[in-house]
């Protein structure tokens, strides 16, 4: 054993990991203050989720604690969060969060070149039986000339200059991407860092893994119930497909990234467009599914090709494994081209 014990003294954190990309990159350092401050925010999004979650079970009374402090609620706080640290970072000039209905407009004196699409906390319905939830976030670049505005926002995934999320789960982990592709890093309670832990992902050509909720089967359109039906009963002597949902986003799409297979959230007859949200869900996870190797489509389009109309308009989402999302394609195209 060195002098040193078991401690590594050349551990790769996330903070590390960017700098150095950022370095290699010639940058101004603008982007690399912006990841990082986004990675300061989760981490207190990880302390107030976990807190959260065990002061539930001791039972904050109401919307005060047993100190008598107003309890935000968790969603709430991780959007303050995450608007504080990018405001604080002098590094963009507009905001696009899932909880806020307009755009925020960063001030002038305080502006940088960067447009950040978030979901501070996805899932969060899910928190009160602890299962595991996430941020999402997306980076663009200010393009046009003068007073940013929300039009600003409206870009397609494939114009990303960054995108990831963080999950809260068993363990606390950051998945990113700089288009350079995906890197995972899980978060150390005992140093305050992430520590990169798996280099380069790649997802799986296929999976046997598929991820729906079941209970809209009744609203499902033909392409998708065709589908579905063949993971459950296969024709060619395969074995059937595993079902998991987990009903949080990052959790379903980085079990996805890390086992294989698809996670599907699908058009139905009740909601015509989805229930994902294009700029800080779709885009980004669609963004990392393809920088793993993945495929991120509608249906009839990739993801990323999408030009946005609206900053808070939903996509259906078909995502995953390579040759499990152009399987689903083969039929969706096939009933498709029946209309
Ligand atoms: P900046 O001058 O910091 O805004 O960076 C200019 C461009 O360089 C960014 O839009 C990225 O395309 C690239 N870049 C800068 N920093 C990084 C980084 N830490 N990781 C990856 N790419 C980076
Ligand atoms: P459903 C969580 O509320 C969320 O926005 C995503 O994280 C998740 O994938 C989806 O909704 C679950 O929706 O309709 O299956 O409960």
């Amino acid at each position: 054993m060195s002098d040193r014990g078991s401690f590594d003294t050349n551990v790769v954190t996330l903070t590390r990991f960017v700098l150095e990309e950022g370095r290699r990159a010639k940058g101004t350092g603008e982007l690399t203050t912006l990841i990082n401050s986004l990675c300061t925010a989760v981490k207190a999004i990880s302390t107030a989720v976990r807190k959260a979650g065990i002061a539930h079970l001791y039972g904050i009374a109401g919307s005060t604690n047993v100190t008598g402090d107003q309890v935000k609620k968790l969603d709430i706080l991780s959007n303050d969060l995450v608007i504080n640290m990018i405001k604080s970072s002098f590094t963009s000039c507009i905001l696009v969060s899932e909880e806020d209905e307009d755009a925020i407009i960063i001030e002038p004196d305080t502006r940088g070149k960067y447009i950040v699409c978030f979901d501070p906390l996805d899932g969060s319905s899910n928190i009160d039986c602890l299962v595991s939830i996430g941020s999402i976030f997306a980076i663009y670049k200010k393009t046009s000339e003068g007073e940013p505005t929300e039009k600003d926002a409206l870009q397609p995934g494939r114009d990303l200059v960054a995108a990831g999320y963080s999950l809260y789960g068993s363990a606390t982990m950051m998945v990113l991407s700089t288009g350079q592709g995906v890197n995972c890093f899980m978060l150390d309670p005992a140093i305050g860092e992430f520590i990169l832990v798996d280099r380069d992902v790649r997802i799986k050509k296929r999976g046997n893994i598929y991820s729906v909720n079941e209970g809209y089967s009744m609203y499902f359109d033909p392409a998708v119930t065709e589908y579905l039906q063949k993971k459950k009963f296969p024709q060619d002597g395969s074995a059937p497909y595993n079902a998991r949902y987990v009903g949080s986003m990052v959790s379903d799409v980085h079990r996805t990234l890390v086992y294989g297979g698809i996670f599907l959230y699908p058009a139905n007859t009740k909601s015509p467009k989805g229930k994902l949200r294009l700029l800080y869900e779709s885009n980004p996870m669609a963004f990392i599914m393809e920088q793993a190797g993945g495929m991120a489509t509608t249906g009839s389009q990739n993801i990323l090709d999408i030009q946005p109309v609206s900053i808070h308009q939903r996509v259906p989402v078909v995502m995953g494994s390579p040759d499990d999302v152009q399987e689903f394609l083969a039929i969706y195209k096939k009933h498709a081209n029946k209309k």
